[in-house]
């Protein structure tokens, strides 16, 4: 990481900071601490995403951490020759609205699938995008302060399920660093009674239906939910002891919304998705956790069939991904 290369790339631009649509805590805290950062070396920047802010700890996040973050619809006058960051995600991926800035730098800690040319590129295999921003801090020497400190550490929280998922030497050096600056008090605001009582549908529904075939637990929502809480379920049925690789979807208006969880280091679940829905919708992300879509047009052709149709796919996604990882060795 060049932090110097980042500050002259965007000084004396209009900057938009711009999280991955329906921004999670990451995403928020990455967001925020880039923002910090920036305008500690002369360069004020604006936070954008497009979708909605919808889970009730992201909200909070907006209120305790005093955070200024527009919706694309609020940003009617951004130009082709604004600069654009992106943070926790990468053009090109069906998570990121294209806007009419220019794409110029990255930072993100997901795998990348579409091939970008930024003129800046930090994409780090770590637990969180936090986990970054972090480290620009500490790199630079760059002044922490409690409120981003504790926004950075909860992102880094969330992403990586209190440590316990993806976690690098990095994510707990950081984690570290941050906690000595942490707000146990603002902390506690948007960490605790996060449970809203339509999460309790959610979870009531893919209860009711799960499917379990070996190691793998196969969940349907059948109505529309937010991503989040599709992740949440997804978490959720992973914790049941005998699941290793959570299957969860969503029934939304415009298609199936996936959320995909392994324990296994033999099977990388974003490797996974992207075959299992494969000229259907598409699906990417980390080894751990990972994430697609199906659009409704395609759904439709499934039929009645569909819930057998995609645990069919899945199972055999899995064992063609086993297969391949075998031939190799
Ligand atoms: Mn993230």
């Amino acid at each position: 990481m060049e932090w110097q290369k980042l500050i002259e790339l965007l000084k004396g631009h209009t900057v938009y900071i711009q999280t991955h649509n329906f921004p999670d805590p990451d995403a928020m805290a990455s967001g925020l601490g880039l923002k910090v950062f920036l305008q500690y070396h002369g360069i004020e920047s604006t936070m954008c995403y497009d979708g909605t802010i919808e889970k009730l700890n992201t909200k909070r996040m907006i209120d305790v951490f005093d955070m200024k973050i527009y919706n694309i619809k609020d940003i009617p006058d951004m130009k082709a020759e604004d600069y654009i960051v992106t943070v926790d995600a990468q053009k090109f991926n069906a998570n990121i609205t294209d806007f009419p800035g220019d794409e110029v730098a990255c930072i993100d800690h997901h795998p990348t699938v579409y091939a970008c040319d930024y003129k800046y590129k930090d994409v780090r295999i770590v637990g969180s995008c936090a986990t970054l921003i972090a480290d620009y801090f500490k790199v630079s020497g760059t002044p922490m302060d409690s409120n981003t400190a504790t926004a950075l550490l909860y992102g880094l929280r969330v992403d990586t399920n209190n440590l316990s998922r993806g976690v690098t030497e990095l994510d707990i050096e950081m984690y570290g660093y941050l906690y000595h600056y942490v707000d146990q008090k603002k902390l506690d605001e948007v960490a605790s009674s996060t449970m809203e009582l339509e999460d309790l549908q959610a979870y009531g529904a893919a209860i009711s239906n799960i499917k379990i075939y070996n190691y793998m637990g196969f969940a349907e929502i059948p109505f529309d939910c937010p991503d989040a809480l599709v992740a949440m379920v997804s978490d959720f049925i992973l914790d049941l002891n005998v699941v290793e690789f959570a299957v969860v979807f969503a029934d939304r208006e415009d298609g199936l919304k996936f959320s995909v969880r392994s324990e296994l280091e033999s099977l990388d679940c974003g490797k996974i998705i992207s075959k299992a829905l494969e000229g259907i919708g598409n699906g990417g992300g980390h080894a751990s956790m990972a994430g697609g879509f199906v659009p409704k047009e395609n759904v439709e052709q499934l039929g009645h069939l569909k819930r057998h149709t995609i645990e069919d796919r899945f199972i055999r996604a899995c064992a063609e991904y086993l297969k391949s990882t075998l031939d190799y060795e």
